[in-house]
């Protein structure tokens, strides 16, 4: 039997690298899709180990042209889309990009699929950020949506979209509402592997201090190689549904940063409140964080905190991975590159 045919565009990023190493594992033929196809960018998949297995095609999410010739020849069985200007903060710099990266190219691999491949499966990357400051304690696939970033927004209109095509043109696609989800292969603009590889920096006296922005902030955090699994799940039905994903507990910055301090046998202190808060190394009273209004946003979301009962339900899917080794995983494979 010849193997099932999956895209991944935003192969190069954290989901997209695990998710392609999940499809090749399930013997899958994988073309990941990617804006920039040299080797830099596309590190990921080299540490991974799977760089050769792949085939990689070069994928503009601005581009209708590239989108339509790519999904026209109606060879995929699945279409992940991954790609995504994936920074809120960016985001309020830079709204038309978000926008167009966002929620207009979501509508433009959606109408390919329409036109040339509508028996292809279609999954998109939505997100817990879509919530906004909602009231509800708790955000499950019922809860409403209350966007407070241009990202949120964008993606919020994909969202939409995605359940439109489903309904309107009888389409299989579906939105994963995923909540923050890490990994080793984060990159430093996200605050998790922000604060282990500057932490670590900061032990090996290679860095002063780590500068933080909202440290009161709470996330829902799990681990990028779960999530991934659900997505392909999400896939595997027989009428498609959006699922949250999410791990089910939260933290604050501040929770994430005693974590990795005591990981690291980094004994902690706090003094003073508000922009003026510092935690202390206890072992030589050096400051080693600090707050700096530079990494607060316009808005920011308070609390994330998702309930995936349904995907236990019907996907079959948990989080396999908890706060506690989900740190334990990020520090040690920073600390690995010192050795
Ligand atoms: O921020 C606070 C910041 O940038 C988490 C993306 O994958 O998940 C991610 O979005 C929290 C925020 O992720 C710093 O204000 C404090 O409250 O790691 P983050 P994010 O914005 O939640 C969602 C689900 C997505 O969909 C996104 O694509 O941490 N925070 N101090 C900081 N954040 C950063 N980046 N840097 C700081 O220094």
């Amino acid at each position: 039997m010849p193997k099932k045919r999956a895209l991944i565009t935003g192969v190069g990023g954290q989901d997209g690298a695990y998710l392609a190493k999940f499809l090749l594992e399930k013997n899958y033929h994988v073309t990941g899709g990617a804006r920039s196809i040299k080797p830099t960018d596309l590190w990921r998949l080299n540490e991974l180990k799977i760089r050769d297995k792949l085939e990689i095609i070069k994928f503009e999410l601005n581009d209708k042209n590239i989108i339509n010739n790519v999904i026209k020849d109606g060879k995929y069985y699945e279409i992940y889309n991954l790609a995504a200007q994936s920074f809120v903060d960016k985001s309020y710099i830079n709204p038309i990009d978000t926008s167009n990266s966002n929620a207009i190219a979501v509508v433009y691999i959606l109408e390919a699929i329409r036109k040339f491949s509508k028996k292809t499966k279609f999954y998109q990357a939505s997100s817990s950020e879509m919530y906004g400051n909602i009231k509800s304690k708790i955000q499950n696939e019922k809860t409403n949506f209350l966007p407070v970033s241009p990202y949120a927004v964008s993606k919020l209109y994909a969202h939409y979209m995605v359940s439109l095509y489903r309904d309107a043109y009888n389409l299989y696609c579906c939105s994963g509402i995923l909540f923050n989800h890490e990994s080793p292969l984060r990159s430093e603009e996200f605050v998790t592997k922000k604060i282990i590889s500057q932490l670590i920096k900061v032990k090996l006296n290679l860095l002063p201090h780590v500068k933080l922005g909202n440290i009161y902030a709470k996330r829902d955090w799990g681990y990028s190689t779960d999530y991934v699994e659900a997505m392909w799940k999400m896939l595997q039905l027989k009428n498609a549904d959006d699922f949250v994903i999410s791990s089910g507990n939260t933290h604050t910055v501040k929770d994430f940063v005693i974590k990795v301090a005591k990981y690291l046998d980094l004994k902690l202190y706090w003094l003073g409140k508000g922009i003026n808060e510092v935690a202390v190394n206890k072992q030589n009273n050096k400051i080693i964080i600090k707050i700096d209004k530079k990494y607060f946003r316009p808005n920011d979301i308070k609390n994330t905190f998702g309930n995936s009962e349904k995907a236990k339900k019907i996907l079959k899917w948990k989080p396999a991975t908890s706060f506690d080794k989900l740190v334990e995983i990020m520090c040690e494979a920073e600390l690995d590159k010192y050795k």
